[in-house]
Formats: C-alpha cells, sequence, structure tokens
C-alpha cells in the first residue's frame, strides 16, 4: 500500500520533522505505521489509517477517544509521580484542528504520539506481567467511572453481543458465500453445543443484576502498554470503548494474558489456559476494582473468559465462512486456525473452571 505516509504526516501539527515511516504492530484492524522523527529529542508517532468499513462513523469514534484521554488526563494529572505523555494516549491535532484528517482518496487517517521504551506482548511468559496487565485495566475502569457527559457513543453495535453474534453466525452458514461450510462440521457443532449456556451474562445484563459500565472491550494483551520494567503503562486501542459489562474486558484479558500460545496457534496441543496466569491477572484486576464490583459480577467473573475466547471464536469462524472480511488475515487459513485455537482454549478453560471459581472467591472475599 502506497500511502505517502509524509504528506499525510504533514496534515498534522507536529513538533518533529519526518524522517521515515514503517509498518508497526500486530493489531486485526487499522493499518498502522510507526513515523520517526529526524530530531532525536522530539517524540515519534503513530500514524493509522483507519478502518472505516468496520468503524463507520469516525467523527464520533474519534469524539469518543477525545473524551476519554480528555478525562484521564484530567484523572492522572492529580496522581502524584504520573506520566501523562506515557500513560495516555495524545491525539495530534490536524491543521484543522479536527482530531483525523481525510485524505485525498477518502481514507481517514489520526496520528497519537508513539509512547517509547514500552513492552508489549501477544503472549504472555510469566505471572508478574499478567499481574500488571490486569492492575493496568482495572484502574482504566477505574478512573473512567466518573467522566462526566453522558454515555460514549456505540462505535460498533452488539460489539459482545452474543445472541448478535450467533445470528450473524448461522445466517453466513445458510448463505454460504465462500463455499467454505462443508469443511467445518466440526467447529460449527462445537460452537452451537455452547450457545445456550453463553447467553447469561446479556440475561443477567437484562435483569438488572449487573450494570452497564464504561469498559474497553478490546483489552487483548497487546492493547496494554507495559514499560521497560514490564509495570503497567497504558492502555491503547481505545476505538471500542463504550457501555458494557465488565466481563467483557475481564475476559478478553484472560483470553491472552493466560494462553500458553498465540491467538494463532497451529499446534493444538499447545494451546492451553495457565492458572497461573489466570491467578495473576484477576489478583492484579481486582486489587482496583474489589470495592466497586457487586455481588453478582464478582460471582460471574470466572465465566467471563469462556464467554469471550467463545465469542471471538464464533466471529473468526463466521469472517471465515463469510470470505475473511473483517480480520487482516496472512494466510487463506488464518481465521480458521484462530477460530480452532480459541475454541480449543475454551475448552481448556472449561475443564479448570472450578480452580477459576475457587480462585476469583477467594480473591474477592478475602
Ligand atoms: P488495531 O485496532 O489495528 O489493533 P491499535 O490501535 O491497537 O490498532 O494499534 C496497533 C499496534 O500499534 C498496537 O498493538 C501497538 O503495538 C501499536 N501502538 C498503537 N498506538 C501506539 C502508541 N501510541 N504508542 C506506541 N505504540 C502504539
Ligand atoms: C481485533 O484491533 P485489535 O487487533 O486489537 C478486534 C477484537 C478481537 C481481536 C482478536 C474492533 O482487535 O474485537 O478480539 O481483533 N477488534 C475489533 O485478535 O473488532
Ligand atoms: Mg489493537
Amino acid at each position: 500500500m502506497g500511502y505517502d505516509l509524509k504528506d499525510i504526516f504533514e496534515y498534522f501539527v507536529t513538533d518533529g520533522t519526518f524522517s521515515n515511516g514503517e509498518s508497526y504492530g500486530s493489531g486485526h484492524i487499522h493499518d498502522t505505521f510507526r513515523i520517526e522523527t529526524i530530531e532525536t529529542d522530539k517524540d515519534d508517532y503513530i500514524l493509522q489509517r483507519l478502518n472505516n468499513k468496520i468503524f463507520k462513523n469516525i467523527p464520533e469514534l474519534q469524539h469518543n477517544i477525545e473524551r476519554v484521554t480528555v478525562h484521564l488526563r484530567n484523572k492522572l494529572s492529580s496522581i502524584p509521580g504520573s506520566n501523562i505523555k506515557r500513560e495516555c494516549l495524545k491525539l495530534i491535532p490536524s491543521r484543522d484542528g479536527k482530531s483525523w484528517i481525510i485524505d485525498n482518496e477518502g481514507n481517514y487517517w489520526r496520528m497519537y504520539i508513539f509512547i517509547s521504551n514500552h513492552h508489549s506482548y501477544n503472549v504472555v511468559d510469566n505471572p508478574d506481567k499478567a499481574f500488571e496487565g490486569g492492575k493496568a485495566i482495572g484502574r482504566f475502569q477505574a478512573m473512567l467511572s466518573d467522566m462526566p457527559g453522558g454515555p460514549l457513543f456505540e462505535t460498533i453495535p452488539w460489539f459482545h453481543n452474543i445472541e448478535k453474534r450467533l445470528e450473524a453466525f448461522t445466517g453466513k452458514i445458510k448463505e454460504n458465500p465462500a463455499g467454505r461450510v462443508e469443511s467445518i462440521g466440526k467447529e460449527i457443532d462445537l460452537i452451537l453445543q455452547r450457545a445456550e449456556e453463553m447467553k447469561i451474562i446479556l440475561r443477567l445484563g437484562k435483569e438488572g443484576k449487573i450494570p452497564l459500565r464504561i469498559t474497553h472491550n478490546d483489552t487483548k494483551f497487546n492493547n496494554i502498554l507495559l514499560d521497560e520494567n514490564d509495570k503497567a503503562l497504558c492502555v491503547i486501542d481505545l476505538d471500542t470503548v463504550m457501555p458494557g459489562y465488565i466481563h467483557y474486558d475481564f475476559g478478553d484479558a484472560i483470553r491472552t494474558a493466560a494462553n500458553t500460545a498465540s491467538e494463532d496457534e497451529s499446534d493444538l496441543s499447545r494451546v492451553k489456559m495457565d492458572i497461573k496466569l489466570f491467578k495473576a491477572y484477576s489478583e492484579g484486576y481486582l486489587s482496583e476494582t474489589v470495592q466497586t464490583l457487586n455481588d453478582v459480577e464478582k460471582e460471574f467473573l470466572a465465566f467471563a473468559p469462556r464467554l469471550i475466547t467463545y465469542t471471538i471464536a464464533v466471529r473468526f469462524l463466521t469472517d471465515f465462512i463469510d470470505g475473511d472480511n473483517y480480520f487482516k488475515i496472512h494466510h487463506p487459513l488464518h481465521n480458521l486456525q484462530r477460530a480452532k485455537a480459541q475454541l480449543r482454549l475454551v475448552m481448556s478453560m472449561e475443564e479448570q473452571y472450578e480452580d477459576m471459581k475457587s480462585i476469583i472467591n477467594k480473591l474477592t472475599k478475602g
């Protein structure tokens, strides 16, 4: 993709001078570039071509991120010793005062300060890092709990709604647009067998037993930056911050922080949930949130990783059936491979469910 990154960079009001731009990170949604500046004492930047097929209202999306980052910065400024520039994303304004631009071809772009010297992990290899990740998400939720100004815009409607995700899944199976359904009977069965029990969080919400709060909704571990000493630094990828149940954030973080293998591991024998990593993340998360969660929220925390891992499996498989229109893929069977790995992880969580419940019980009941 031959974008003129220097030209796009110059639409924004920056301190440094463009030196070069390279593809960066392993996100599945946007095209992300790191922009290095010539001056060694000036910031580098993250420039993103936003996926406006997935996020259909970029101005509202950006408005959410403006609100969230302003609020987080206000909070951080009252905490002694905090480093606002590294602990919160900073949007760079465009020359016409917006937080995004549209180029001549209709592409949407935005830019952040590059958070330097961070560590980002797709797989977590020790409990200390998992603990720090839990702390980061707990703190993030706690800091946003009193954000003024009314509900955030819903950037992707029904994002974690498993009923809607299953409707989309069964709809695509009937439609079979890429002729792939015949080859995945086993995976379809694994999903359908579990469909009913997965609706419990939605039911608790409808019954008013768990509240909607401001949640991140995309807490996979590489969206949590750690610092050079692997301490919690900054939660990034704020595109889906909107009203949600805390179970969505807890579940997605465990899905990635406690998996012994990567999200798309092809050797399924390597995919397991590591209960020590689960425990460490839970400790970090609850150290920031245990006072604010209600009893039902706490009771269903251990179930959340099963729900979200299952939901992502449904989404990967739906995209595979559809012919790969949503997630970036790096080879033709990538979405199927991801779905298989996530289903294996669901089964590993099922096997350890009693242990997960007893860990949460101990941490929440003292
Ligand atoms: P996607 O939605 O495609 O995952 P992200 O916003 O998560 O996009 O960005 C992709 C990757 O770019 C992240 O996983 C992270 O490695 C890196 N990244 C994003 N923002 C920053 C930032 N401000 N500083 C440093 N790295 C960043
Ligand atoms: C996407 O944006 P990224 O790569 O951090 C997706 C998440 C999935 C994840 C699976 C907006 O996250 O919901 O859990 O891939 N984000 C969106 O890796 O759909
Ligand atoms: Mg991301």
